[in-house]
């Protein structure tokens, strides 16, 4: 038979175990949620390049590589912004690292980020 106190701390490491153990696991969950290997739904990051940008209506016409995502080749298109900041200070022939995505029917930039 074990003394009281030995008991006592056996079940404290194992809260303290299973505690600690929490934060790993959601972590795991949300590297796999947005990880390199996750899902279709999360869009990959594209690379392109600016060829004119349209602020007042938060278009930009981009020279982009393949997107995997949307099934389409390398080719000059233009996007709509999901939201204009995104075009704040961007000028023709930057170049872009983007993530392309389809809404409603359009091709739109959900994100993008100049590449220097
Ligand atoms: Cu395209």
């Amino acid at each position: 038979m074990l003394p009281r106190p030995v008991i006592l701390s056996v079940l404290l490491a194992t809260a303290t175990l299973a505690h600690a153990q929490q934060p790993a696991a959601s972590a795991a969950d949300h590297s796999a949620h947005h990880g390199p290997a996750g899902s279709s739904v999360q869009a990959p990051k594209s690379e392109g390049e600016v060829r004119k940008v349209d602020l007042a209506q938060g278009k930009v016409t981009l020279r982009h590589g393949p997107l995997a995502n949307l099934d389409m080749p390398a080719m000059t298109m233009v996007f709509t912004a999901t939201d204009k900041k995104l075009l704040q200070g961007l000028k023709e022939g930057d170049k872009v690292r983007f993530t392309a995505d389809k809404k409603d029917g359009s091709y739109v930039v959900t994100a993008l980020e100049v590449v220097r």
